[in-house]
């Protein structure tokens, strides 16, 4: 019987850098596709039947026939995350698993571990692509001609990886589940606040990236009169900082994570900013309320520099309330708090399709998408613990 720890630390070295301590495993990229191969050696050493749909989601099943719960995370990260936003929940799944079989509990309907593929969406843009083109949240022909930040697609780097990309799209095996369970470490300090390893989730937030692009007049850095410049850069810095503003005033939260400067020349002003925004708040109001604000702020920015802007929604994600059924079952049964995230999961994108759950298990320092992000060995014990009482009561 092994524990997550003892799970999570063979996940220790694979796409980890060493000069940071944290995670580059990009979807479709080595670093995943060796994690693919430690699922399936997890499935085979336990005995479960692997499988994978079209869309690149693997699954290690317990037990045949409809009518499945679903548990498991992914294995995907940010570029330099942590080491438990996703494999803290297929290790735990694992594990909890092992702690069943060990004490002789037969489920009277199958359990089935997914690996979901693509879930933080760094490397195409688009946040949970496989459980999205998996449910038909994303048509195959959009999510294919996404590109990364190469120009390669995801059809090329499917292709690349040996996947036939003609196959992704909606799968079969939504009709033979019947709810899902994710595990996974919280992104956040409320537990912590509670004094409690283990939570139930009640709602993800409503939330998105949306492409901000500033196009203004590339010229020389020391020839030109800084009254004659029309340089994107202070448009994208004035937009930057009234997002702040903007978020802060109204108890939201908006982000500008990623930039593309062109041409990138240090003694050349750019003539074209790109920078992506991610916000996130309440409700969809709400949202629509700070990304509406942003873009006015922007433009104003752009009638003083003489730039022009555009903010165009690339991934898009409505907020979840998670089933008031099962997380009040699990939520009881386990004694747990009931808590919201502003963070988006697989679980959110499959709740449209059948109950769904998520249980969280306390980070010390609420830190995620960073490499310190944390758990102590001990809460990851109970976390498992939490699953397995999860499945006993559910299948
Ligand atoms: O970005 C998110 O909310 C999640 O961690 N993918
Ligand atoms: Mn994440
Ligand atoms: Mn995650």
């Amino acid at each position: 019987m092994t524990s997550a720890n003892t799970l999570l630390a063979e996940l220790e070295l694979i796409g980890r850098d060493p000069s940071t301590g944290g995670y580059h495993r990009p979807a479709w990229g080595a670093a995943t596709l060796e994690l693919r191969e430690w699922f399936a050696g997890a499935a085979a050493a336990r005995g479960l039947e692997l499988s994978e749909d079209g869309n690149g989601n693997q699954f290690a099943r317990w037990g045949s026939g409809p009518g499945a719960l679903l548990i498991g995370s992914h294995l995907d990260s940010v570029p330099d995350g942590g080491p438990l936003d996703g494999p803290l929940g297929v290790t735990s799944a694992f594990a909890a698993l092992d702690s069943l079989r060990a004490d002789g509990f037969v489920p009277a309907r199958p359990v089935v571990v997914a690996n979901f593929s693509d879930e933080e969406g760094a490397r195409f843009g688009v946040a949970c692509l496989g459980s999205r083109l998996a449910t038909g949240a994303i048509t195959p022909a959009s999510a294919l001609a996404l590109r990364d930040d190469t120009g390669t697609t995801l059809a090329e780097a499917m292709t690349q990886a040996g996947r036939d990309p003609r196959a992704a799209g909606p799968a079969a095996w939504l009709a033979e589940v019947s709810e899902f369970v994710e595990l996974h470490v919280e992104q956040g300090r409320s537990l912590i606040h509670q004094d409690a390893a283990v939570g139930v989730a009640s709602a993800i937030w409503p939330h998105g990236r949306w492409r901000l692009e500033v196009c203004g007049q590339g010229n020389h850095a020391g020839a030109t009169l800084m009254a004659d410049r029309h340089d994107p850069m202070l448009t994208y810095a004035a937009t930057v900082l009234a997002a702040r503003r903007v978020a802060i005033e109204s108890g939201q939260r908006a982000t500008f994570g990623k930039l593309a400067v062109h041409p990138g020349s240090t003694n050349s002003i750019p003539s074209r900013v790109d920078a992506w925004l991610d916000a996130r708040a309440e409700s969809e109001a709400e949202l629509e309320r700070l990304v509406a604000a942003i873009l006015n702020q922007a433009r104003r920015a752009a009638d003083l520099d003489g730039t022009t802007v555009s903010l165009q929604p690339e991934s898009i994600t409505a907020g979840v309330t998670f089933d008031p059924g099962l997380r009040h079952r699990l939520a009881t049964r386990l004694g747990a708090p009931l808590l919201p995230t502003g963070a988006g999961h697989d679980a959110g994108i499959l709740s449209a399709r059948m109950p769904t759950a998520m249980l969280f298990v306390r980070n010390p320092t609420g830190v995620s998408h960073a490499p310190s992000e944390s758990a102590e060995p001990d809460d990851i014990d109970a976390g498992v613990a939490a699953l397995a009482l999860a499945i006993r009561e559910l299948a």
